[in-house]
């Protein structure tokens, strides 16, 4: 066995991918806020790519953790040097193992808020991405106006020396870059969300207005924002993943990360102060992102959704196996064709019907194990953006309404928080308890479910005809089950 080091590389066996550059002469031209299993399976292999081919040099990635959990990556990563395992498993024999030196550093910014803003001020620092999960852009769904009146945004707004979320410390070192005459950072939103940029430059220009309007000005004109569409499954490494790769390939290794072999990345090209030449290595750089990210979050993330919850409580805990249900599988298929489809725009360059096949295929993936407890996590801040865009394209559309009504029927289903075999199980939400409280209100649980403004919106709980498909897909399930529920959706 091996435990990961830098000392160890030339050790490895030659089948193991590594870094053939010289660490110690890598610059970070990028911070990256959020390195959890996803940054590592996309934005750092594509920039590892570059690196192995001796270009780039000056783009390495210091991670950052801005919450007191990222302890544990800081902690896994710093006994490794950084590095850390790759390990891309497919259904083929395209199982193939990377050991990746693009992360030289990480900083947790509890131990030094001033060290974070210091290093974020850096000329140095040209890129600060971003994979912050889709709730922490604190972006109330319903308007896409910025919460400010969360607790932890008037803390930074109180205390902008010592801040604690993202906003407070872009604004701090976007402040010293002005006063220091120093070109300010392009701020790169890897998450899924659609305009992520978009979101992430509004929910930045009004943080920073309400403290100083002149740095909003500033920044509104000189930092770029680009939107992206980003795409890897990529499950929670696990104990059996662990096990997994020290078993096949003898490396022990803290925090390894498991992703498909598929891996996509269309990004507008929009740049205030350089990018790595991240086109040399499959990265699609286009003027408008959004057909992509439609088409991406819709298919894939929408489709996630529709699986998870039914599969869940069917007693599933794997993505795969959701797809070895045939009535599932086809549900999963006919939403894909039958309404989502029909919202899209033709995106440029890529057959749809190709695409919804290979989607299918990632779905089935047996090796990567992906948890269900995963895609069911956060629904609250899922729905609006990967299901509910979506509906209300339907909506427009005159569309029968029953199947996508049985995606948000299933989740309010599985809040309850038992599944058909009689498992327990806790909800994966920071708004878990919000969520129970209107489920369960059994006198008028459809009222008050889809009353939850700041997820449904106002058309929603407003359209007769899609409350009537959601009561009707909730009296179902709780009736009949959700085997009988497909089938009498799938024969509607
Ligand atoms: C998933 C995504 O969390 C989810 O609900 O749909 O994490 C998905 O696996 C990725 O977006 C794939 O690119």
């Amino acid at each position: 066995m091996t435990k990961l080091s830098a000392e160890c590389l030339s050790g490895l066996d030659d089948s193991i991918i590594r870094p053939v550059y010289d660490r110690k002469a890598i610059r970070q031209g990028i911070v990256h806020i959020g390195v959890g299993g996803f940054h590592r399976a996309h934005q750092a292999i594509y920039t590892e790519q570059l690196l192995n081919r001796g270009k780039s040099l000056e783009w390495g990635i210091c991670g950052v953790g801005l919450r007191p959990e990222d302890q544990g990556m800081r902690d896994a990563l710093a006994a490794q040097d950084y590095l850390y395992t790759l390990y891309e498993l497919g259904d083929g024999d395209d199982t193939q193992t990377q050991v990746v030196g693009a992360i030289g550093d990480f900083i947790l910014a509890q131990d030094n808020p001033q060290k974070l803003i210091e290093k974020l001020s850096s000329p140095e620092t040209r890129i600060v991405s971003l994979t912050i999960t889709e709730g922490g852009y604190c972006t109330d769904d319903s308007t896409g106006e910025f919460n400010a009146h969360l607790p932890q945004i008037q803390h930074d707004l109180q205390h902008p020396e010592s801040p604690k979320t993202v906003f407070g410390y872009l604004s701090a070192a976007l402040k010293l870059r002005r006063d220091r005459g120093v070109t300010p950072f392009t701020v790169m939103s890897c998450d899924n969300l659609p305009h992520n940029g978009e979101v992430a430059r509004k929910a930045l220009l009004t943080f920073t207005g309400l403290q100083d309007q002149e740095l909003a000005r500033w920044i509104d004109e000189n930092v770029s924002f680009p939107n992206a569409m980003v795409d890897r499954i990529t499950p929670m490494t696990s104990d059996e993943h662990r096990e997994q790769l020290r078993a096949a390939t003898g490396i022990e290794d803290r925090w390894p990360v498991v992703a498909e072999p598929f891996i996509q990345w269309v990004l507008e090209d929009r740049f205030c102060n350089g990018r790595p030449e991240w086109e040399e290595v499959g990265v699609q750089f286009t003027d408008d992102v959004t057909p992509y990210e439609d088409m991406k979050i819709r298919l894939l993330n929408g489709s996630h959704l529709a699986m998870t919850y039914l599969g869940f409580l069917l007693g599933y805990r794997f993505a795969h196996e959701t797809m070895e249900d045939e009535t599932l599988r086809r549900y999963v298929r006919s939403y894909m064709d039958l309404d989502v489809t029909s919202t899209l725009s033709p995106v440029p360059g890529i057959d749809l019907e190709e695409y919804k096949n290979t989607l299918i295929e990632r779905f089935s993936n047996r090796e990567i194990c992906d948890q269900l407890s995963r895609i069911c996590s956060d629904g609250s801040s899922k729905f609006p953006k990967f299901v509910l865009p979506t509906l209300l394209d339907m909506m427009a559309q005159g569309k029968p309404l029953a199947r996508v009504a049985l995606i948000i029927a299933a989740w309010a289903h599985y809040l309850r928080g038992v599944d058909e075999k009689g498992e327990r199980y806790s909800i994966p939400d920071p708004r878990a308890g919000w969520l129970q409280e209107a489920i369960a209100e059994t006198s008028n649980v459809v009222e008050s479910f889809l009353g939850l403004e700041d997820v449904f919106g106002k058309t929603i709980p407003n359209s007769a005809e899609f409350v009537s498909a959601f009561q009707l897909q909730l009296e179902r399930l709780q009736k009949f089950g959700v085997k009988a529920t497909l089938e009498m959706t799938l024969g509607d």
